[in-house]
């Protein structure tokens, strides 16, 4: 597909490792609403799904197989979607863990965090009172102190294993410096074009959500890549995604919407569903003109290995 001719991408980020369950009483928790809520997202427009696990008794953000076996072949059953899992998990979780359901199910997609970082939504805490469950609050506020660990080693082991069974990345970038990250690699011949780009703004730890933080970022991937290597996505985290994936799309980029990077649908209203910010931004792209990418379309984009080669 030429750029010219292009459909833009919508990734849905269904529940995350950083909202706990007291901050939305409607971020999918359980396996079942995981699934529910995944498969209502690519019904409204998603291709691409990313995803993480969760204990279903506290909520609490798990790396364990056994609950991402619950939901993973369910989902990907029922839709043609492109399932993306994390290898970030959370900042509390080892590589080893991080990894374990990745390295098992060998997907089509994963996640691929581009530097070690601060990563943090602290302030939060401030603001409640009452926790629905006792590990949120020490969970929230202990990330203050933690380190979001993604060295060269580890980036580099994620390319050599992963990459070795054709699974591609989302290449999570958080700072300019994260581009510059990447070039190594490529440079390193551990990644190889096209790159799916995640650029992210508005995390604690990372740039902030200014615009021109974005066109830094279009600038400075266009002259280490060529713009033909890649596929700029946006990222805009809490009250900054519709405007921040409305004007990345503008500038020729795919977008992320879903719980796990903001529980608001507008202004003071929570999204009752990853599908309500699907259908929002949706509705905004396609009224600036803008084609939406099936999963079918995503996968040539990216030229994902397809959904034959998985072993989950
Ligand atoms: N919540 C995103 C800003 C991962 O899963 O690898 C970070 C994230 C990390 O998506
Ligand atoms: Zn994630």
């Amino acid at each position: 597909m030429s750029k010219s001719n292009r459909k833009v991408i919508i990734t849905c980020a269904v529940t995350g490792a950083v909202h706990t369950p007291t901050m939305s009483e409607y971020l999918p928790l359980t396996p079942d609403q995981i699934a529910e809520q995944s498969i209502e997202a690519v019904e409204a427009g998603a291709s691409i799904l990313h995803l993480h696990a969760r204990d279903p008794n506290d909520g609490r953000p798990s790396p364990d197989p056994a609950l991402f076996k619950q939901f993973i072949p369910r989902i990907a059953e029922a839709t043609d979607a492109v399932i993306n899992i994390t290898t970030g998990g959370s900042t509390r979780m080892t590589l080893e863990e991080r990894l374990a359901f990745p390295l098992l199910a060998k997907p089509e997609m994963c996640s691929l965090n581009m530097g070690s970082m601060n990563f943090s939504i602290h302030p939060v805490a401030r603001k409640i009172t009452e926790w629905k469950y006792d590990w949120e609050k020490p969970f929230v506020e202990g990330m203050e102190d933690l380190i979001f660990r993604n060295t060269f080693k580890d980036i580099a082991y994620i390319l050599k294993t992963l990459g070795d069974e054709g699974t591609r990345f989302e290449l999570e970038c958080y700072d300019v410096g994260h581009l510059y990250n990447l070039a190594y690699f490529v440079d390193e011949g551990l990644i190889k074009p096209p790159f799916f780009i995640q650029s992210i703004y508005g995390i604690l730890g990372g740039m902030g959500p200014d615009p021109e933080n974005m066109a830094m970022m279009r600038t400075v991937a266009d002259r280490l890549f060529g713009r033909d290597a890649y596929e700029f996505s946006i990222l805009g985290a809490g009250r900054h995604q519709m405007h921040l994936l409305t004007m990345g799309a503008i500038m020729g980029g795919n977008v992320r919407v879903g719980l796990e990077d903001s529980i608001y649908l507008g202004k003071g209203v929570k999204a009752k569903s990853n599908a309500e910010q699907v259908r929002k931004i949706r509705h905004i792209l396609e009224e600036l003109s803008f084609e939406i990418a099936t999963p079918a379309e995503a996968r040539e984009i990216l030229q994902l290995k397809g959904k034959d080669k998985v072993t989950y």
